[in-house]
């Protein structure tokens, strides 16, 4: 196969974007240096970069690209919409068949209630709406003191000043002036790093439990909603305690509080099902979507509304919205991803094939002797790496300091795995066959090794 790199050597590029482009939650400087690795074009489950390295995305692009690189419909159903009509906004009391549509589907899929879609250009953006929507919400019920939304340290919900002070993000909030008021933030279900002795159904219950000790502490009439993700992804695949969401649902249900789930990563078949809150057996109020709705392939977002919250907005001017609220480039995109994932049965490719091959192979890496649990569900994985399982202890070095090695040897070995602080982190493509999780398994645990000697090598195999 002739592989296509560039149009100029990989050294003009990488000093042309170090010169000028401004990489996001990156030290600039650093990686000007350094150098960018230049991805050229991409294929199924397959990056090339601007080297012709073939590189097995095991990330999905940014947890997004869920029916995989390289389907020639959604470029055609592009250039078609637009041809037809490449923008028209949906403020002013216009519509277009787009938006129309993309909203009827969606709604479609949606479980219960949830028939309503505001669109946004991003996850971001969708829980910027969010933060204004339930707070206007409960003021046009009366209740205006009801604005502050809880949600949970190490939750990602955005980079915009709502969306990411929503987030839990310590290094977030520590710059530009976050988080806005009136959020609260109260601990993630973390049982590896964060259980104790407690076992892990019993820390779940007390986790969910601090969302009723926070209500009540706040005061039922001061709390608008609660904000998770059903399974938290970049802050490391944190999958909860199956005791946890029972009861944060039923924490939710007692006390007038509206239930946001984060969808952004579980959306769209990443669990096995068309939402996580499926999976993990979650009635929101309001689902965030990004990501897989597009499958990556065109910017789009958006919030699922319930009926009531919906029939209650409906009541008065909600003075809010984006120039590219419902775009109809890529709302014709989504749709023709969603036809797709519908019509070739990916979900169902991901619980008969996909998953619990997955689910086999990624859970022995426990063997190793770095790891310490694996978890998964669906199609997003991670793996704790330890100096010692029995104490499942933290490394001595900084956080991240082992989860950086072990990113950088999977690179150098063609598999694009995550690191967050010293988990890795895994969300392929939904249509990932098992050869090729043969492929990235295989990958991975070479990369592990080589890290294993590396931290032997340079003394890092000590506990915190
Ligand atoms: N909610 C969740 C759950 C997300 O994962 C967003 C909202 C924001 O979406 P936008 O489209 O505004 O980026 C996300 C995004 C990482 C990483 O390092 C994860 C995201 C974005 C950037 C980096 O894993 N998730």
């Amino acid at each position: 196969m002739t592989v296509i790199t560039n149009h100029m050597p990989t050294a003009e590029l990488q000093a042309l974007d170090a010169a000028h482009h401004m990489h996001p939650f990156t030290a600039n400087g650093e990686l000007s240096q350094k150098g960018a690795r230049i991805i050229t074009r991409a294929d199924g489950v397959h990056l090339t970069d601007s080297e012709g390295h073939q590189i097995l995305d095991a990330m999905a692009g940014l947890w997004c690209v869920n029916i995989g690189y390289g389907r020639g419909e959604l470029a055609e159903v592009a250039a078609r919409q637009m041809r037809e009509l490449p923008y028209y906004n949906t403020f002013f009391q216009t519509t277009h068949v787009p938006a129309i549509a993309l909203a009827a589907k969606i709604a479609e899929l949606a479980p219960g209630d949830l028939n309503n879609v505001f669109f946004a250009g991003s996850g971001s953006e969708a829980n910027d709406t969010n933060i204004r929507m339930v707070r206007h919400y409960w003021a046009l019920k009366g209740k205006p003191s009801k604005s502050v939304i809880i949600s949970r340290k190490n939750a990602y919900h955005g980079s915009s000043v709502g969306s990411g002070s929503l987030g839990g993000m310590s290094g977030m909030h520590a710059q530009g002036g976050m988080p806005i008021p009136d959020i609260h933030h109260i601990n993630q279900p973390n049982w590896w790093a964060e259980g104790g002795d407690m076992p892990p159904e019993d820390f779940g219950l007390q986790r969910a439990r601090e969302l009723e000790e926070a209500i009540l502490e706040l005061g039922e009439d001061r709390v608008a909603a609660f904000i998770a993700e059903p399974v938290q992804g970049a802050g490391g695949v944190i999958v909860p305690p199956d005791s946890y969401w029972p009861e944060i649902q039923r924490i939710c249900d007692k006390y007038e509080i509206l239930l946001i789930a984060d969808e952004v990563i579980c959306g769209f078949g990443r669990t096995g099902n068309w939402f996580g809150s499926e999976t993990l057996n979650i009635r929101p109020d309001i689902m965030t979507i990004a990501k897989g709705l597009s499958s990556g392939y065109a910017p789009i977002g958006g919030s699922i509304v319930s009926d009531e919250v919906a029939s209650v907005i409906a009541g008065d001017e909600f003075n809010h919205g984006y120039t590219y609220s419902g775009h109809p480039v890529a709302a014709a995109v989504a749709l023709e991803n969603l036809r797709i994932l519908e019509e070739e049965n990916i979900l169902g490719h991901v619980r008969d094939v996909a998953a619990p091959y997955l689910k086999q192979k990624w859970e022995a890496l426990t063997d190793h002797p770095l790891v310490g649990e694996a978890r998964i569900v669906g199609m997003m994985g991670s793996i704790a790496l330890t100096p010692n399982k029995e104490a499942r202890a933290a490394f001595a070095s900084d956080a991240g300091t082992v989860g950086y090695i072990c990113r950088e040897r999977c690179f150098a070995n063609n598999l694009v795995m995550r690191h967050v602080g010293d988990r890795m982190i895994i969300s392929p493509p939904l249509v990932i066959t098992p050869e090729q999780i043969d492929v990235l398994i295989e990958r991975a645990t070479k990369s592990l090794d080589e890290c294993y000697a590396e931290l032997k090598a340079q003394d890092l195999l000590r506990s915190a």
